[in-house]
């Protein structure tokens, strides 16, 4: 191999969206030569797509942004406590600007298959525009909800209206003025983009297959004294959400739910409640590990829920009853359950009324009932945390996919490595915290560590790095254990895969928290990468 051509690049990073753009300019910084790629038109990875209605993050902006940078941060000023999806694209591109990222990246370019060789230990990086890269490394920031998916139902295609995926959303906008519109699913995209699509149908009808907890976001506009105030105290700010299970500054009730009394507990709920949000899934610590506590948040949750909801029949329909609050990612809305008060809004269960068939004009009930539809809006999520990643032919050694590897759940150590797969490396996906913790620090977690092992590597004069067989299999019940021990398994989630038909039902984030796991990842960093073998 001493007379094999130095690869064309030193690192291949697939994906422009928080992770990669990070991930990208750290290692640029440190002197690599590292080639990007991302199948949009420009930087933004989930937020390029995601552009429906009604679409903002429900970790609040002064969290959700990065942290490496004092003046990024102190010069960056949020218009909201929540941003919106534009204003996080605006943001994004600002930082892609500011540190000429555009530059490392080849844009409406999918990557399509990596393959090692095994002699050399680099890998050849494939596109479907026909290029043909070969890199050192090869690492992945494609996303855990990005791979869109839609309902298996017959006669879809033989609808004559336009119907989108929220997750693919045109860029010029949709207009739904006077239509009669039908939206599946109420996730996080369906309750966003419910209330907003309801203010322009002429009739909007929702089909429910779950019910999901939503707690209002508390959303607010931010003025320049919020800003100031929030800004001096950054440092700080940035110090407490590295320390917290979530990745934001937020801390659980100091006790657990049945240590206080009644009147403490609800003064506790409600302060949480204001606070808006996802946050209410901790409000107390032992909320998503002991069932009784979940009940006293869940009857907290119906009776706000319930108050909100004219139609008694309606709001029995929008109350979950078959899983533990927090157990999927509990949804942050703007004025959601009002949205059924208003009269040219109807919701359909489909666990009672499933869909037969779509024809050319709507929906079919199985009880017979012809739904008249202008559009359809399918808010029917993703192939999470693996779905992107198996669009890409990844070779490793032996010839072996990581398809294959995977085919039970996904296996890695630390989130960040897999045996057979020699300097590869899958950031922000299965195995890390990431979907459950602000992905903006997880993405930094992970560029930052990334950063470090390379010049560990060239210090040693390492030419390879992999995660050893046991070290995953070990993290991989850790992963098990860990997720396990909680009401995480209790609802058919998609931290679970479960709401795709024929996925192994592994749950796939690390649940142990962000502090918890960088406590890890810097222990066997420390330890001379323990569970990793160089050659
Ligand atoms: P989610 O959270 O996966 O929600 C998808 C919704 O679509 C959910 O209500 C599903 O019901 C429903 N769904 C999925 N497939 C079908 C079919 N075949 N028929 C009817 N209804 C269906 O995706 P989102 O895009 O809303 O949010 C993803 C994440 O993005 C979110 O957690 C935030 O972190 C940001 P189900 O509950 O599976 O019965």
């Amino acid at each position: 191999s001493e007379n094999t051509p130095a690869p064309d690049t030193d690192v291949v990073v697939v994906g422009a969206g928080v992770t990669g753009l990070y991930t990208v300019h750290r290692l640029r910084t440190l002197g690599h030569r590292v080639r990007g790629f991302d199948r949009a038109a420009d930087v933004g990875g989930v937020w390029y797509w995601n552009r429906y209605p009604g679409a903002r993050c429900d970790v609040e902006s002064f969290d959700y942004s990065y942290s490496f940078d004092e003046d990024l941060q102190q010069e960056w000023d949020w218009s909201e406590k929540y941003a919106t999806q534009p204003e996080i694209m605006r943001y994004l591109h600002h930082v892609a600007d500011r540190f000429s990222l555009r530059d490392a990246y080849t844009f409406e370019t999918s990557v399509r298959s990596a393959e090692l060789d095994e002699d050399t230990l680099t890998w050849t990086v494939r596109t479907d525009t026909g290029e043909t890269v070969t890199s050192r490394f090869v690492v992945f920031a494609v996303g855990c909800l990005s791979s869109a998916q839609r309902p298996d139902v017959p006669g879809l295609d033989s609808f004559a209206g336009p119907s989108y995926h929220t997750g693919e959303w045109p860029h010029e906008g949709v207009d739904f003025t006077g239509l009669r519109v039908g939206v599946v699913g109420t996730g996080s995209s369906g309750i966003q983009s419910i209330p907003e699509i309801a203010s322009q149908a002429r009739q909007l009808t929702v089909f429910q297959r779950s019910p999901n907890y939503s707690v209002p976001a508390g959303n607010e506009p931010l003025d320049d004294a919020r800003r100031r105030r929030v800004k001096a105290g950054y440092a700080e700010r940035r110090r407490l959400a590295r320390l917290s299970g979530g990745g934001s500054p937020f801390t659980t009730y100091p006790k657990k739910t049945f240590e206080v009394g009644e009147e403490e507990r609800r003064a506790a709920y409600e302060k949480r409640w204001q606070l808006g949000g996802v946050l209410y899934s901790k409000t107390f610590p032992d909320q998503l590990v002991d069932r009784a506590a979940n009940d006293a948040a869940r009857a907290f949750w119906e009776e706000k829920v319930r108050a909100r909801v004219d139609d008694p029949a309606v709001a029995e329909l929008l109350v979950p009853g078959d899983h533990p609050i927090g157990a999927k990612r509990i949804v942050t809305d703007s004025g959601y359950f009002e949205t059924y008060n208003q009269p040219h809004v109807r919701l359909v269960s489909l666990r009672t009324r499933p869909i037969e068939r779509v024809d050319a004009t709507g929906v079919v009930l199985a009880d017979g009932e012809h739904i008249a539809l202008d559009a359809l809006v399918h808010a029917t999520g993703f192939d999470a945390m693996t779905g992107s990643v198996d669009r890409i032919e990844v070779r490793g050694r032996g010839g072996r996919t990581l398809k294959e590897a995977w085919a039970a759940g996904p296996r890695t150590y630390l989130g960040l490595g897999t045996d057979g797969f020699p300097n590869f490396f899958n950031l922000t996906g299965p195995g890390s915290p990431s979907v459950m913790v602000n992905v903006v620090l997880a993405g930094e977690q992970h560029g930052d560590w990334l950063a470090d092992l390379l010049a560990y590597m060239e210090a040693h004069g390492h030419r390879a790095v992999e995660a050893a067989p046991d070290a995953v299999e070990d993290w991989v019940r850790e992963c098990r254990d860990r997720a396990g021990a909680t009401l995480l398994m209790e609802a058919d989630s998609w931290y679970l895969g479960a709401n795709i038909p024929g996925k192994p039902r592994v749950f796939m984030p690390y649940v142990g928290g962000f502090k918890v796991y960088q406590e890890i990842i810097d222990a066997v960093a420390a330890d001379g990468y323990k569970g990793f073998r160089f050659s």
